[in-house]
C-alpha cells in the first residue's frame, strides 16, 4: 500500500477510517490554480504540434476490439437520487454489488466525495428497473452507445482505422455505428442498459461535496457477463489479420452470480483467443473498475499474460498493483495522485508483470508462453503517462501521449476544438520523476509540455492534461483516451 501523499484504501474500509481520510481531503488545499493558466494557449499549441508530428500511414490500419457493449443513459447523479427520494446517507460504505436502495446510497456516497470513478452490478432487478424508469423521465437525460469496446471502436474508426467489433447488439445499435466498424456477434432484441450517474466538480449531495467531476455507473447486465459474442468474434478474427487486438469490458463479469467454474471457463476461452493471435498483432487489455478478487485473479492468470499493452486510470493502477503484490484489492485511491507516485506505481507494475512472464517461461520448458509487457498507459485527470519498452513495436510515444492528453479535454468538454478558456492545468509547474529522495525534477515547459526520457529498458513520456472545466461527460473518457493513444502507436 502507498503511504504518505497517496491515500490508499483497502477493501472493507470502515466508515471511521473513511471519515478520517475524507477529513484529510478537506484539509488538503484545493488543487492549485497555477500561474500557468495564462500560458494555456502556448501549452495547447505545443500539444497540438506534438500530436501532429506522427501521422497515420496511408492505409487504414485494422483493429479488432472486444467485447460486448450496451446502451448508456446518462443523467445527473444527484438529481436522480433526489427524484428517487434517496437522501444522503450518513454512512458511506463500499459494497461489491448493490442489493437495495440503501446500499446504492452508501456506495454512491463512498465514491462521490473523493470523485472516484466506479461501476457496480445491481443484483436487484426491481431496483434497477426503478432506476432506469426514473432516469428515462429525468429532464436532461441523454442516451448513447456505451461499453468500453464500442466506445474504443468509435474512436479508432474516427481516427482512421477499420474496426472489427465483437459484441451482441440490437439492430438499431448496429445501425448507428460508423461505417468503418464491422460487428461480430449475435443480434439481440433488447440491449443491456447501463445507468451513468455523472456529477460535476463541487456538486453537493447533503453533507457531501465532490472533489472532482466523475461518474458512478450501475448496471444489471445479464448478456455481457457471458461474453456472448466471443465465438463469432473468434471466427471473424481469423481472416481479419488486425495490427492490434484490444480487449475491454470484462468488468461486466465483476461480482456477477456465475455458476461454479463458469467464469473461469469463459476467461480460459478468451485467453486461448488472445494467445492464438499472430505475433504481428499487438494485444492491448484495458483495465476497469474491478473489486471481485476471484475475477481479478483469473484475469491475472488467464488474460493479462497475453497482453503486450495495458491501459488503466489512477484507481485501477493501485488496484492491480496491490493484487500483484499479493495484498487485497484497493477499492478507492487518491483521485488526484502526483506524477511521481503514479510513475513509481507504473515502474513497479511493469517490473512485476514482466517478472511473472519470465518466471512462467522458466517453469515452462515446453516453449514460450504469453507475452512481455512492452507498453503501459495510465490516464489521470491531470496528466497522461506512457511507458514503452525500447526496441518494441510501439511507435511515436511522444505524439501518442500528447494525443491522449488532448483527447481527454475533447471528450470531457464534448468538442473536438479545445477552448483554452474552458481548460486549466492542475499539474504542478514541475514534477519529480520518482518519490525516491534526490530524484530528478522536470519543469513543465509550456513550449515543450511533453517530457520523455529513458530508464532501464524503457522510455517514459508524460504530458499534462488541459483539464476541462465545463464538463459535458466523463463516462467513456478513459476509452477515448486509451484508444487515441494506441492509434498513433501501431
Ligand atoms: C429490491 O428493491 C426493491 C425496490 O427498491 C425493494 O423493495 C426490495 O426490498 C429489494 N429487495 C431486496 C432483496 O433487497
Ligand atoms: C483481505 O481480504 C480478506 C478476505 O477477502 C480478509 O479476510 C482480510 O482481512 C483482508 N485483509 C486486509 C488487510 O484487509
Ligand atoms: C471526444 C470524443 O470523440 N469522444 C467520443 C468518445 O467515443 C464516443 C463513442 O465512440 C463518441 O461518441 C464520443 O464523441
Amino acid at each position: 500500500m502507498e503511504r504518505g501523499l497517496g491515500f490508499s484504501f483497502i477493501k472493507y474500509a470502515t466508515a471511521a477510517s473513511l471519515a478520517v481520510v475524507l477529513l484529510a481531503y478537506w484539509l488538503q488545499p484545493p488543487p492549485r490554480v497555477s500561474k500557468l493558466d495564462s500560458r494555456l494557449d502556448l501549452v495547447l499549441s505545443s500539444l497540438l504540434r506534438a500530436e501532429g508530428k506522427a501521422g497515420m500511414n496511408d492505409a487504414r490500419p485494422r483493429v479488432a476490439i472486444g467485447l460486448g457493449g450496451c446502451v448508456d443513459i446518462i443523467v445527473d447523479g444527484v438529481t436522480l437520487l433526489h427524484k428517487l427520494g434517496l437522501g444522503p446517507t450518513d454512512q458511506p460504505l463500499h459494497h461489491d454489488y448493490i442489493e437495495n436502495a440503501e446500499q446504492l446510497a452508501q456506495s454512491f456516497a463512498y465514491f462521490f466525495a473523493p470523485g472516484a470513478a466506479a461501476e457496480r452490478f445491481v443484483s436487484n432487478k426491481t431496483l434497477f428497473s426503478q432506476l432506469v424508469e426514473a432516469s428515462r423521465e429525468l429532464p436532461g437525460n441523454r442516451w448513447s452507445i456505451g461499453g468500453n469496446a464500442p466506445v474504443m471502436a468509435g474512436r479508432m474508426a474516427t481516427e482512421g482505422c477499420d474496426v472489427l467489433l465483437g459484441g451482441s447488439y440490437s439492430p438499431d445499435f448496429a445501425d448507428i455505428l460508423s461505417q468503418h466498424i464491422t460487428v461480430a456477434g449475435n443480434v439481440v432484441e433488447e440491449p443491456d442498459i447501463h445507468l451513468i450517474l455523472e456529477y460535476p466538480s463541487g456538486a453537493s449531495w447533503g453533507q457531501y461535496t465532490s472533489r472532482r467531476a466523475n461518474r458512478y455507473i450501475v448496471h444489471s447486465d445479464d448478456q455481457n457477463p457471458y461474453l456472448a459474442s466471443l465465438q463469432d468474434f473468434q471466427v471473424k478474427l481469423q481472416d481479419f489479420h488486425p495490427k492490434l487486438l484490444v480487449m475491454g469490458g470484462l468488468q461486466m463479469m465483476d461480482s456477477f452470480p456465475f455458476q461454479q467454474g463458469e467464469r473461469e471457463t469463459l476467461l480460459s476461452e478468451l485467453g486461448r483467443l488472445l494467445s492464438s493471435s499472430s505475433p504481428h498483432t499487438g494485444v492491448h487489455f484495458e483495465m476497469a473498475s474491478f473489486v471481485d478478487e476471484g475475477l481479478m485473479g483469473d484475469l491475472l492468470r488467464l488474460v493479462v499474460p497475453h497482453a503486450d499493452s495495458l491501459g488503466m486510470n489512477e484507481q485501477e493502477l493501485p488496484n492491480l498493483l496491490s493484487l500483484l503484490r499479493g495484498t487485497n484489492v484497493t477499492v478507492l485511491s487518491d483521485p488526484n495522485p502526483r506524477v511521481a507516485t503514479v510513475l513509481d506505481q507504473m515502474r513497479e507494475l511493469y517490473r512485476l508483470v514482466n517478472r511473472r512472464h519470465s518466471q512462467a517461461n522458466e517453469d515452462n520448458s515446453a516453449g514460450a508462453t504469453g507475452r512481455r509487457l512492452t507498453r503501459l498507459h495510465v490516464h489521470t485527470l491531470a496528466f497522461q503517462a506512457i511507458i514503452v519498452t525500447r526496441g518494441s513495436q510501439w511507435k511515436n510515444t511522444m505524439s501518442a501521449v500528447a494525443k491522449a492528453s488532448l483527447t481527454a479535454n475533447r471528450h470531457v468538454c464534448g468538442s473536438p476544438d479545445i477552448d483554452p478558456s474552458k481548460a486549466r492545468l492542475i499539474m504542478d509547474e514541475s514534477f519529480s520523476i520518482s518519490r525516491q529522495e534526490g530524484s530528478q525534477r522536470i519543469p513543465l515547459e509550456e513550449t515543450r509540455p511533453v517530457s520523455c526520457w529513458d530508464e532501464d529498458d524503457y522510455e517514459i513520456c508524460v504530458a499534462p492534461v488541459l483539464v476541462c472545466t465545463e464538463v459535458y461527460q466523463t463516462a467513456g473518457g478513459g476509452d477515448n483516451v486509451s484508444a487515441a493513444g494506441l492509434v498513433l502507436q501501431i
